[in-house]
């Protein structure tokens, strides 16, 4: 069995969210092979240095609760979302979860599928994706990473604060996945099964692309103490409430 999950934006504002993936992960999860986590586990990840903070505890222990899943012998593969682009090589070795390309192709004998956190489908929100280019550029992320944590985690809740605002002045439709767009990406992916998360609008899509039928799958958010994922057991997907 395989578990898909996403957009858990964990953050010590949300302590019941913590303690929902903190059982989630000591239980139900190891029941499964392999879990995927399609980006925004974190509400903000200011870089790896956070795991050691010694103003806040917060991210040390969640990297130790995934760390003690993945010794337990589930495989745990992790893929960055617009929240926590930059979680990295020392977040990979601390916790053992793998990090993943965005988009990753999953082939197993029950089916492809095609992995993606959902913001680069996005492609009417031309204010994002300038703003992408720019902090998912090595240069960028190079310098962003050479200040002191604390300036980073202030910038990093600055522009959440902001983020939060131009979404006010955005349309819906801006804020989902662009047709043209995932019509295209289902054609480059072999037409195979796509589950993605970022929009928090959980849904089982059908598209027809050139003639053939592709399943999308649009995982949950995390909140007001709920949680999702999305099973894989054998050829059947279902999702699994977790309060
Ligand atoms: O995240 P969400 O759901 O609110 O909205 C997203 C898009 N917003 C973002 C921004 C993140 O929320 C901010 C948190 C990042 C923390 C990272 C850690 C530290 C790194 C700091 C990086 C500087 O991803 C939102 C989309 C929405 O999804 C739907 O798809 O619309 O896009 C925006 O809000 C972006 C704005 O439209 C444009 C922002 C321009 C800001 C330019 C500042 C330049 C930064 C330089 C700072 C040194
Ligand atoms: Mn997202």
């Amino acid at each position: 069995m395989i578990h898909f999950l996403s957009d858990l934006h964990l953050s010590p504002e949300t302590p019941d969210i913590t303690r929902l993936f903190a059982a989630y992960l000591a239980g139900e999860a190891r029941t499964a092979k392999r879990i995927f986590i399609l980006g925004d586990l974190f509400e903000a990840w200011p870089g790896d240095d956070a795991i050691d903070d010694p103003e806040d505890p917060f991210a040390g222990q969640i990297v130790a609760h995934l760390s003690a899943l993945a010794r337990s012998g589930t495989r745990v593969s992790v893929m960055h979302g617009n929240r926590d682009f930059l979680l990295g090589h020392e977040f990979s070795t601390r916790s053992g979860a793998e990090l993943l390309p965005d988009p990753y192709a999953l082939s197993s004998p029950d089916g492809q599928f095609v992995l993606t956190h959902g913001d680069a489908l996005c492609t009417d929100d031309s204010a994002y994706q300038a703003f992408r280019t720019q902090v998912r550029s090595p240069e960028w992320q190079a310098a962003f990473l050479a200040r002191p944590l604390e300036e980073r985690k202030a910038i990093a809740s600055a522009l959440r604060e902001q983020s939060e605002a131009s979404k006010r002045g955005k349309a819906m439709q801006a804020m989902d996945l662009t047709p043209a767009a995932t019509d295209n990406f289902l054609r480059q992916n072999g037409y195979a099964t796509l589950i993605h998360g970022h929009t928090h609008r959980p849904a089982r899509h059908d598209h027809t692309v050139d003639g053939i039928h592709v399943e999308r799958w649009v995982l949950a958010d995390w909140h007001d103490g709920r949680g999702e994922y999305l099973l894989l057991d054998g050829q059947h997907l279902s999702r699994h409430e977790l309060r």
